[in-house]
């Protein structure tokens, strides 16, 4: 290149390259920073196709982690085919449907409510106690009286088929929850957001004809469920004493702090479990789990278990690997 061209040339490009700074400049001062936005990942208990989709598609549109699973687990709740979750739910011994539910943020905000009779999305009233009230978790009655509060709808939540399979259970009255079929459809959802942030909700009417008064993992935040936003988030389904003895969520959490995969950590937990019980063939637990990479993992004691994935848009089934082969 002769020099003439060379000064043309590096005029041109020192134009072009001071119009350039001003328009970013322009550009800067007019609208926020271009964020590094995340691809969304949403994952839950059991093939809950649609809940799941609905969570993703909603992230994929810019919502934020918890209110996409606080909607995600909704269609469960609504679903009045599902016998474990929300409306339609099994009752306790006595014929009453009592739900469960916690979320908790990214913030390490949470909120929990037990033992609900008559509201069915308690998830989502689980984040009114989470940003109305100065507590975590509230039972009952009080949990009602604030549902109604802030506008839910007071509903009888035993469905006429739930009555009819109570009433044929109490011909025996037996209680022998049977593997992968009943008391086993809770759903647990963690999501991350496109900032990066995860969140999760965890929703049940837990164990089918259980004692009146008694309250699972589910809606305990340790427990059901746990989030630390700096690390990754885990959920659990099945058997919520034993979930609960373990602080399962949260023992998934602080294994993947200590460098293990979403995988490996749902699969000490359970281990932790597996362990200390001789009975584990009567029993079902399982873990999912999602880390700040949006990487994921599950795990459980008896093979039959799946959970939803919702990654780059697409919502996969994936089978979870078991303690006990079959
Ligand atoms: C509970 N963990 O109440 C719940 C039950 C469950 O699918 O997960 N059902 O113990």
């Amino acid at each position: 290149m002769n020099r003439r061209k060379f000064i043309i040339k590096s005029t041109q490009a020192g134009v072009a390259l001071s119009l350039g700074t001003t328009l970013l400049a322009c550009v800067d001062k007019e609208k926020p920073p271009m964020i590094d936005k995340k691809q969304p990942v949403a994952i839950c208990t059991w093939a809950f196709t649609k809940a799941n989709l609905i969570a993703g598609k909603a992230l994929d549109e810019g919502m934020n982690a918890l209110d996409a699973a606080i909607k995600g687990v909704a269609v469960e709740e609504e679903n009045l085919k599902n016998t474990t979750v929300g409306k339609g739910g099994a009752p306790d011994r006595e014929g009453n449907v009592t739900l469960d539910a916690c979320v908790m943020d990214s913030n390490g905000d949470c909120g929990a409510v037990v033992c609900v009779e008559h509201i069915t999305n308690v998830a989502a009233l689980a984040k009114v106690v989470m940003e109305e009230t100065p507590h975590v978790m509230l039972a009952a009655d009080g949990a009602e009286e604030l549902a109604y509060k802030y506008g839910f709808k007071k509903e009888n939540l035993l469905t006429d088929s739930s009555e009819k399979a109570y009433r044929e259970w109490l011909k025996d009255s037996e209680y022998k929850p049977i593997i992968n079929i009943e008391n086993h459809d809770t759903i647990g959802m963690l999501c991350m957001d496109q900032n990066g942030d995860i969140a999760g909700a965890c929703t049940t009417s837990g164990l089918s004809y259980k004692m009146k008064g008694r309250v699972g993992d589910s809606p305990i935040i340790g427990a059901g469920l746990f989030i630390d936003n700096e690390i990754g988030g885990a959920a659990a389904t099945g058997m919520g004493e034993e979930i609960m003895k373990n602080v399962g969520s949260f023992l998934i959490v602080e294994l993947m702090r200590q460098g293990k995969s979403p995988q490996q950590a749902c699969e000490e937990a359970l281990h932790r479990i597996t362990a200390k019980n001789k009975n584990t063939e009567n029993f079902q637990v399982a873990y999912i789990a999602m880390n700040k990479a949006g990487e994921t993992g599950s795990y459980c004691i008896h093979s039959g278990f799946s959970r939803m994935e919702y990654k780059n848009s697409v919502n996969t089934r994936i089978e979870s690997a078991a303690y006990l082969k079959v």
